[in-house]
């Protein structure tokens, strides 16, 4: 069978008897199809896209997840694997006909080891959980991302998700030592070292990070733990436009202060914040943009910091600086996505983008000309975390109608300023027809022919990542 042939009806029996067979593997009680129990699996959060399924699946352990995967792959019946469904591209979202194979009931912590630095632990584990169980040996989970609570190692693993600490820890690729995954037909691969230096052959947990679930459904994890920064302090400075603050993130760098967070906001951004939350504007006189900074060295943390803002007054129209965590600082930036959900009236075109650092103050301006010009009804607040290049375009009231064509617009300016349509979301469902202004010919050829030697039927998660023809 070629993955076309998924799309072709099957019989009502087959589906039918597939969940009598996925019943028999992981009990009755996990195979889910009342369409309200269903509808948490079945769509995003933001609304943007919903799918279909004839089950939700929620496997146990991994021997289930290989009968299972082995179930369907008899079938011929797609899976779309999903984590905590917090994912922002619509990569976990299910096609009508589909299963949506859960892995949040894989969730055992198996071990944490202080002296190699590394947790063990289940796909379905969240990245709040992990984090929790590293602090009890004073280390921390070197991934941080506002849906914490809800995200799993799998599904950060699964999209390479970066987060506010990716400017110091680098993203999730970066914290894998080791990976057990279900391939399509149902066989267990494992690469388990602890070992940081292990130079044999392909990079396995490497191509399984951002692969979407397209390759093989991951069941476990062993990643890296890190140090906790102590002494952390952090600046909120109004400044006149990302250029700014990215010599101000320099300048930062250069005193040997040790950057651990580096956010842009904009007036608008903080303007909705404050409308949506309990926030308090920063400062009396409003600045164009905002940039947060949370810094860290071993000592003096602060004098350095005060005397780097001294010596910045080209830089900045007004600061404040708090010691870590300050709460209150950070709210203004992690509130921003549900700020901007519930401000906007149609569902909101999350674009999350990266430029290189010396071209972002011209991307910005022209993407802001740009849209004012040709969507002038659409409200675009970015932020994001600057100093990787990242930016994370949100698009608010624009009708559904003119999604695709913003999208376009908006690719078309990030490669025409040589950056990357995803810098930490991934492609998903959203991104995929625009996949070849990221990626040459040749390079989408080599990732078709590493998707179809790992799933030759083409089970795993259709059209997300790889469009069916490039
Ligand atoms: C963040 O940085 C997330 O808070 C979400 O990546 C970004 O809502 C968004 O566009
Ligand atoms: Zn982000």
């Amino acid at each position: 069978m070629n993955p076309r042939t998924l799309t072709e009806p099957r019989e009502p029996a087959t589906d039918a008897r597939l969940l009598d067979a996925l019943a028999e593997i992981v009990g009755q009680a996990h195979v889910l199809t009342d369409p309200e129990l269903i509808e948490g699996y079945t769509r995003d959060w933001t609304g943007r896209w919903i799918g279909d399924a004839i089950a939700v699946i929620r496997p146990g352990n991994t021997s289930e997840v290989s009968a299972v995967l082995r179930a369907c792959f008899d079938a011929g019946v797609p899976v779309t694997p999903q984590g905590g469904n917090t994912g922002l591209v619509g990569g976990g979202i299910a096609s009508a006909g589909s299963v949506v194979l859960s892995t949040r009931r894989l969730e055992t912590i198996e071990s944490v080891d202080p002296i190699g630095r590394t947790i063990a632990a289940g796909a379905g584990v969240t990245v709040a959980r992990a984090d929790l169980a590293a602090s009890a040996h004073g280390l921390r989970f070197g991934i941080d991302l506002a849906s914490k609570e809800s995200a799993t190692l799998g599904g950060i693993v699964a999209t390479n998700a970066g987060g506010t600490r990716m400017v110091r820890y680098g993203n999730t690729r970066a914290q894998i030592l080791g990976i057990e995954a279900v391939l399509a037909d149902g066989s267990v691969l494992s690469r388990w070292t602890p070992l940081v230096k292990d130079n044999v052959g392909y990079d396995i947990p490497g191509l399984l990070a951002g692969s979407e679930g397209t390759l093989a459904v991951i069941t476990k994890v062993l990643m890296k733990l890190v140090t906790p920064a102590t002494d952390t302090q952090v600046v909120l400075a109004g400044v006149r436009d990302v250029d700014q603050a990215l010599h101000l993130c320099n300048r930062v760098r250069q005193s040997g202060l040790t950057v651990e967070a580096a956010e842009i906001m904009t007036d608008d951004g903080i303007s909705l914040v404050c409308a949506h939350t309990d926030a308090r504007r920063p400062f009396g006189a409003p600045s164009p943009m905002y940039t947060l900074i949370e810094v860290s060295s071993p000592r003096e943390t602060e004098e350095s910091l005060l005397e780097v803002l001294s010596d910045s007054a080209d830089l900045i129209e007004d600061a404040t600086v708090e010691p870590g965590p300050a709460r209150k600082l950070w709210t203004l930036r992690e509130s921003h996505t549900e700020s901007i959900s519930a401000s906007s009236t149609t569902p909101v075109v999350k674009l999350d983008i990266s430029v290189p650092l010396s071209v972002m103050g011209m991307f910005i301006e022209s993407l802001r000309e740009t849209l004012a010009d040709r969507f002038p009804l659409v409200r675009p607040i970015l932020f994001g975390h600057f100093a990787d290049g990242n930016i994370h375009v949100n698009l608010l009231d624009a009708e559904p109608r003119v999604a695709h064509e913003l999208t376009d617009t908006v690719f078309r300016l990030v490669a025409a300023h040589h950056g990357s349509i995803s810098a930490e979301h991934g492609i998903g469902r959203a991104k995929s027809p625009w996949i070849s202004l990221g990626r040459t010919e040749a390079d989408i050829a080599a990732m078709q022919l590493i998707k179809s030697s790992w799933d030759p039927r083409g089970i795993l998660n259709p059209g997300i990542l790889l469009p069916e023809k490039v």
